[in-house]
């Protein structure tokens, strides 16, 4: 039996009322350590990494609070780093998990918590430092104080127990990269767990999905919330405040990536998230964002017309990329690869183009990739070559942009593999023209006029 520590979270707690498909998430019990923790969850990906492992010793340090003076945050000074956040689902500053793993022994897990800190507390909040209430709620029941040279003696005995390597997550903007250099340069057969930990992220477990899910719904809910808002003489930037209201007021932590409001011209600007511009009757603007919830983001892109009815032109370009993005949802099954699903868009967009895009088809103005994995980051880890499994979630973005017309769509989805096929998850965003059109001209008869 699996013990939900987290049914509050999955099924949403009494305050769910307040919007039909987004649950509310319990107050947390410990701002220290985040939100509460599906134990049952977080051990069994300690224990399939270490199986995979065989031995070695794997240390895993958390991130450390990022820099108000130096860095451009666009949220909170703190941000779990993710393979910490994979193993443990706490969001506690500078600590540091060690697994060891052996072929013969027990397996080991410890995890290393520095000490609270009154004085710092008064700045930051209550922390969660070792001791019971970190037992209980992580479920690890080796919790240390940690100290400078705690980790090195740890990966050192780590190394005597299992008899093999030392493994630790290498990358280059580890903050402890002096650390790792140091115990590669001791000697030391030290090797990176990142691909082996990236290869489990890509199949995403029920945890994982659940976070996902949630910020994809929380995501389509904001979307949504924008296309009834929108109207000419409106400034992106508004109608990105409208957006990223409702994603705050359901929960989200943050943003995945900056917004990309993007009208007339701007919409044939792919990455676009200045959002200055004033939008006018009769253009179109593309939507691209994605709400973080619980380390995990989604990437949902919807493209309205300003003046909330599409022109024959625009409907015509938008028809075709979506059913182009239809095409390719359809084809979504395990075995397949992303390479396969891009000839499917190519090959479709090539069969139905018509005269829509002059001689030659609209392909040559579909001028970026098809889709990309989702995850704890909105272009996750993963390779490219991999084909499809159940657990794999991707996004479907196919998109036109003429910039001779200031005409760009883009409609992006994201997507769960399943056994037989795929699952949207998010389909709660309307994504028809007439789905849209009617949404919007509801909105508009409902707001007050002039303003913004
Ligand atoms: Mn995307």
């Amino acid at each position: 039996m699996r013990r939900f520590v987290l049914l509050g979270f999955l099924l949403g707690g009494p305050l769910a009322a307040q919007s039909p498909t987004v649950p509310v998430a319990p107050v947390p019990e410990l701002p220290g350590a985040g939100r509460p923790v599906d134990i049952d969850a977080y051990r069994a990906r300690r224990a399939r990494l270490m199986e995979r492992v065989g031995s070695g010793v794997i240390v895993v340090p958390a991130a450390h609070p990022r820099d108000l003076e130096a860095e451009v945050l666009q949220d909170n000074h703190f941000r779990q780093d993710d393979y910490f956040f994979y193993l443990t689902g706490i969001e506690t500053p500078n600590a540091w998990l060690v697994l060891v793993a052996s072929m013969d022994g027990e397996d080991e897990v410890t995890l290393y918590l520095p000490r609270r800190e009154r004085g710092m507390e008064q700045w930051t909040g209550r922390g969660l430092g070792p001791g019971e209430d970190a037992v209980r709620l992580t479920g690890i029941q080796r919790v240390l104080p940690y100290a400078p040279d705690s980790i090195d003696r740890a990966a050192a005995r780590g190394r005597r127990r299992s008899g093999g390597p030392l493994y630790t997550v290498m990358y280059v903007a580890n903050r402890d990269n002096d650390r790792i250099r140091r115990w590669a340069s001791s000697g030391q057969d030290v090797r990176n767990i990142v691909p082996l930990l990236d290869s489990l992220r890509t199949i995403k477990d029920e945890v994982g999905i659940a976070a996902l899910r949630r910020a994809v719904a929380i995501t389509a809910e904001g979307v949504t919330a924008g296309m009834s808002a929108a109207h000419p003489g409106m400034y992106e930037y508004q109608l990105e405040a409208v957006i990223e209201a409702r994603f705050r007021h359901l929960g989200a932590d943050r943003l995945g990536f900056p917004s990309i409001v993007g009208s007339g011209p701007n919409s044939t600007v792919l990455h676009y998230d200045m959002n200055r511009r004033q939008m006018q009757a009769g253009e179109l603007v593309v939507v691209d964002v994605g709400a973080e919830y619980a380390q995990h983001t989604a990437d949902v892109t919807r493209t309205l017309p300003v003046s909330g009815r599409f022109t024959e032109r625009q409907r015509a370009i938008y028809d075709l990329v979506l059913a182009t993005q239809e095409a390719v949802i359809e084809a979504v099954k395990p075995g397949v690869t992303i390479g396969e699903l891009g000839s499917v868009a190519r090959r479709y967009m090539a069969d139905h183009s018509g005269n829509l895009c002059g001689e030659g088809d609209c392909g040559r103005y579909f001028v970026h990739g098809l889709s990309h994995w989702l995850g704890m980051r909105v272009h996750d880890v993963g390779d490219y070559r991999m084909v499809l499994e159940p657990g794999m979630v991707l996004t479907i973005e196919p998109g036109i942009y003429l910039p001779e017309e200031n005409l760009g769509v883009r409609i992006e989805d994201d997507v769960l593999v399943t056994q037989t096929g795929a699952e949207i998850l998010s389909a709660g965003a309307p994504r028809t023209t007439t789905e849209i059109e009617r949404l919007m001209q509801l909105a508009e008869g409902s707001q007050p006029t002039g303003g913004n």
